[in-house]
């Protein structure tokens, strides 16, 4: 399959030590993978589901102890702690491999080791990183194979290079006592052991295309971001690009598959996906910042997901999809989800496979359930999507779900100032979760438990990125689709009709509106933000989310105090500067 000597050397020493019975070479044929979903069926791995209702997909359940990914036991593996910094887990490289490796001892017998080689990012395109993982789960290999461009054209692409990301995952006993997901950037490495759960173990997905790229933009002098990347096509067939970061039950993907509303969609705009969760990003040969994603697949959480929130989405996991952990309508064999339609089915089985009755009020599908499919089956899905140049970014949105605090949208003075509002993103918890209601968590750029090394670092290249762009960088802003009024209801529709904000951000980008200036950046003149044909919504309700309080905005400085404290020496002197302007503009 490939002679490159690195490659070679590194599958010997793991088969030596991972005592495979067999060893298979996969090459991303779909010959090969259908033979591995067949192996699959029939080793309970995987449920073939109805042929004509949903042609080529498949319903696979994890462990009941693992069921989502494991920020506890997630760490960076870098020489020094203090590259880690204060947001990561950080253990020693060489007691990380000693654990991993008697973890893995033997790990594979009795198992077939697969051999994966993939590509974030378009195979060839100048993004490109390529990877190789090794693994002894059916799943993860017909779950890369959607994720990722998998393909022995990586091979090629290759050569004798050495430049390529090393992946191990072992299942083990999915043993959460024992349950670890390891970086080590010095070695472009990545080792996952016992656990069978997608986010720990599709390795291209946060471990290489976030925590383990973060490392390689830094060095190499450009951005992995945890963001959604959209385009707006206007009535004349102009495009322009968004790209957004926000942290998890935001709306992340209904965002990047937007409907526009009516009105927008009678006049010619339409709304393009380039990516719904990474966007790899560089400055291109005119001085702009460009993007691809470099994932080939979504891996959506299903609750929730129909067809009022995001048909888009809905439709594109109807074939070749990987249903994780949903419910299993016995029925017919098709899944099905909460809040997917009004009629969960009668004879099924809930997510832990046991008979579910869904009148007990017990959910059928588990919370964190998800779909794994490609991207290509989106309806929304950009003609850009495989552009070994990207698409060029006019606008960064960050965002979170503030009740209060945050304007619908504000736009920051310049890059510096953005990189500050993007530091100090937040949410605020909802009912919906444990623990206390409206408590802040601060989530920088929607980075905190992927950003592969040490976050104030991660804010100086970041400030270092804006040096180099110059005024061709793209204008950055805040939005919060989140604020509720007295009685704790949402005052923006959202969903489509965010197309409205997203129309003022571009208007910005090109200086065709005017803005008022605030304490905290540019609010919009609230006569600029279309409301027309949007129903019990009027002006003064629009003026009340535009609204920037002060005396919320002086408490806040607490908090963005006491996290900057954690940061110390490192923190960025700009980004104290910024605090310092804040403080003295809330006066
Ligand atoms: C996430 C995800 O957890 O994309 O952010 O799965
Ligand atoms: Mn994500």
């Amino acid at each position: 399959m490939t002679k490159n000597p690195s490659i070679l050397k590194w599958v010997e020493e793991k088969k030596a030590w991972l005592q495979p019975d067999q060893v298979m070479w996969i090459d991303g044929s779909e010959a090969q993978l259908e033979a591995l979903r067949a192996e699959g069926c029939r080793t309970g791995e995987l449920i073939k589901l109805n042929e004509e209702k949903l042609p080529g997909c498949y319903l696979h359940r994890s462990a009941l102890n693992d069921v989502a990914r494991v920020e506890g036991r997630t760490f960076i593996c870098s020489e020094k702690e203090e590259d880690a910094g204060p947001t990561n887990n950080w253990m020693a490289p060489k007691e990380a491999y000693a654990l991993l490796d008697e973890i893995s001892k033997g790990a594979y017998k009795g198992r077939t080791m697969y051999i994966i080689p993939y590509s974030m990012g378009p195979i060839g395109s100048p993004f490109a990183k390529y990877g190789v993982e090794i693994t002894d789960s059916i799943y993860v290999v017909i779950s890369m194979a959607i994720m990722t461009r998998m393909s022995a054209k990586v091979y090629d692409a290759l050569g004798d290079s050495e430049d390529w990301i090393r992946g191990l995952h072992c299942k083990c006993d999915i043993d959460e006592e024992k349950r670890y997901i390891c970086h080590f950037p010095q070695d472009n490495t990545i080792i996952s052991v016992n656990s069978g759960y997608g986010g720990n173990v599709l390795l291209g997905k946060k471990c290489f295309a976030l925590r383990i790229a973060s490392n390689l933009g830094r060095q190499e002098g450009w951005l992995a971001e945890h963001m959604l990347i959209l385009g707006v096509e206007y009535p004349d067939g102009e495009i322009k690009y968004i790209a957004a970061a926000f942290p998890s039950a935001c709306g992340k993907t209904n965002l990047a598959m937007l409907i526009p509303p009516e009105l927008y969609q009678k006049k010619g705009f339409k709304v393009w996906c380039v990516g719904d969760d990474i966007a790899w990003m560089r400055i291109g040969p005119d001085g702009r910042l460009w993007a691809v994603n470099p994932e080939n697949g979504f891996f959506g959480v299903a609750p929730g997901t129909n067809m009022k929130s995001n048909p888009n989405a809905l439709i594109s996991t109807q074939k070749n999809t990987i249903f994780t952990n949903v419910a299993h309508n016995l029925d017919d064999n098709t899944v099905w989800w909460e809040s997917m339609d009004k009629n969960p089915p009668k004879n099924a089985e809930n997510w832990k496979g046991e008979k579910w009755d869904c009148t007990d009020g017990s959910k059928g599908a588990h919370p964190n359930s998800r779909f794994t499919a490609p991207a290509k089956n989106c309806p929304c899905v950009s003609s850009e999507f495989d552009s070994a140049a990207g698409v060029p970014i006019s606008a960064i949105v960050f965002g979170g779900r503030r009740a209060k605090t945050a304007p619908l949208v504000y736009q920051s003075r310049d890059w510096n100032h953005g990189v500050f509002v993007g530091s100090i993103m937040a949410s605020e918890t909802t009912a919906a979760a444990t623990g206390a209601v409206g408590v802040v968590r601060r989530d920088p750029m929607a980075m905190l438990p992927f950003c592969g090394y040490h976050m104030a670092d991660y804010w100086a290249h970041w400030l270092e990125m804006g040096k180099k762009l110059g005024d061709k960088a793209p204008k950055i802003f805040n939005v919060n689709w989140f604020r509720t009024d007295d009685e704790g209801h949402f005052v923006w529709p959202g969903f489509g009709d965010n197309l409205r904000v997203l129309e003022w951000i571009l208007k910005r980008c090109e200086g065709k509106v005017d803005a008022k200036e605030t304490a905290i950046g540019y609010v919009p003149n609230a006569e600029d933000i279309n409301i027309d044909e949007l129903a019990d919504f009027d002006f003064e309700t629009l003026k009340s989310i535009l609204e920037v309080d002060r005396d919320l905005w002086k408490s806040e400085l607490a908090g963005i105090n006491e996290f900057y404290g954690k940061f110390g020496e490192k923190l960025p002197e700009e980004l104290k500067k910024q605090l310092g302007i804040l403080t003295e503009k809330l006066g």
